[in-house]
């Protein structure tokens, strides 16, 4: 069991919450940062879960490991990881990373490259606690797949790639409400369901864990609404980044957002996230630009009695994490 006081800066994006682990995280070596979350995965999963599962923190809080870039020119680099799992990319959690390193005063105003397991981005931070996201190469990998969702009948929707696999839905019964998140959880929850079922999957067979549905903005200052349930259950409070990122990349794909031309993309707590891309080839260059907040600096302690130290773990914990 770890014994060694775990030091974290929490944040949020959007509303959605980053908690970045700046001292006393385990050491995973050198070499890609790919290899290392194997490693992670695969020697030290109670600590994922004693950082951002219950009691010391709950279903929707990300886990942002800092280490040793691999990639050449890197203030840092990073792993994610949320309730049940690893996240490729986290494009929120990379918003409020940036503000923390500002917070800490390791990275000054501009542009910075960060080292994830799916390669390099780049993050500038902005004033007033903006940053802009340049993230991983985005694409469309299916169109309009059709899904059998038992109670739901059904459901049509793309499959995209933005840094994680997300199922895209446009035409759906659902209202797009604040109120409505459980309906909305048990919706996406079912199409998520027939996805596993059905064996439907994103490129190289890798699971599609995000769900993302859409809906009318609740305002002038938005193109549209999303909700996004994340791969442990809980939604999305920001646009998600990578969910944006995905989006762009269908929007691209149909032909209805230009080049450069801005998508202010908003979530279910009314957060916006502005989206914009550039092709590349047969994928999008996405941009995302959000805001964050500092809210805790915290150590976190593991007390030897303490039966739930290393966190509360879930029914699905000893399966192989996403
Ligand atoms: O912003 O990319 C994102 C994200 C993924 C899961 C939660 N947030």
């Amino acid at each position: 069991m770890q014994v060694e006081p775990v030091k974290v800066i929490d944040s949020h994006t959007g509303g959605e919450p980053t908690r970045v682990v700046i001292a006393g995280a385990p050491d995973l070596g050198e070499g890609p940062l790919a290899a290392r979350v194997q490693r992670f995965r695969q020697h030290h999963d109670a600590f994922r879960r004693a950082v951002v599962n219950e009691p010391r923190g709950s279903d929707v809080l990300v886990g942002a490991l800092l280490c040793e870039p691999h990639a050449a020119d890197c203030v840092t680099g990073v792993i994610f990881f949320n309730n049940v799992g690893y996240l490729h990319m986290c494009g929120h959690g990379t918003i409020g990373l940036m503000v923390t390193l500002g917070h800490l005063g390791r990275i000054g105003l501009g542009r910075h490259r960060v080292d994830t397991p799916v390669g390099v981005v780049e993050a500038t931070l902005e004033p007033d606690n903006f940053v802009a996201l340049a993230n991983v190469p985005s694409y469309r990998y299916a169109k309009e797949v059709a899904l059998q969702v038992p109670n739901y009948g059904t459901v049509r929707g793309d499959i995209a790639w933005g840094g994680n696999w997300f199922f895209l839905v446009k035409q759906h019964q659902q209202q797009l409400s604040a109120a409505r998140v459980s309906a909305l959880t048990a919706f996406c929850q079912a199409i998520r369901d027939t996805l596993d079922r059905e064996g439907i999957r994103g490129a190289d067979g890798q699971p599609i864990d995000h769900v993302e549905i859409f809906g009318p903005p609740s305002s002038a200052a938005a193109d549209g609404r999303n909700f996004v349930l994340c791969p442990g259950g809980a939604y999305d409070r920001s646009p998600c980044g990578t969910g944006t990122s995905a989006k762009l990349a269908c929007l691209a794909a149909d032909g209805v957002l230009e080049e450069g031309q801005v998508w202010r993309q908003e979530s279910i707590v009314g957060s916006i996230f502005e989206g914009a891309y550039q092709r590349e080839g047969d994928r999008i260059l996405p941009r995302i630009r959000g805001q964050a907040f500092v809210n805790a600096e915290a150590t976190l302690l593991f007390h030897p009695g303490d039966p739930f130290a290393m966190g509360i773990p879930l029914p699905t914990d000893g399966e192989a994490p996403a």
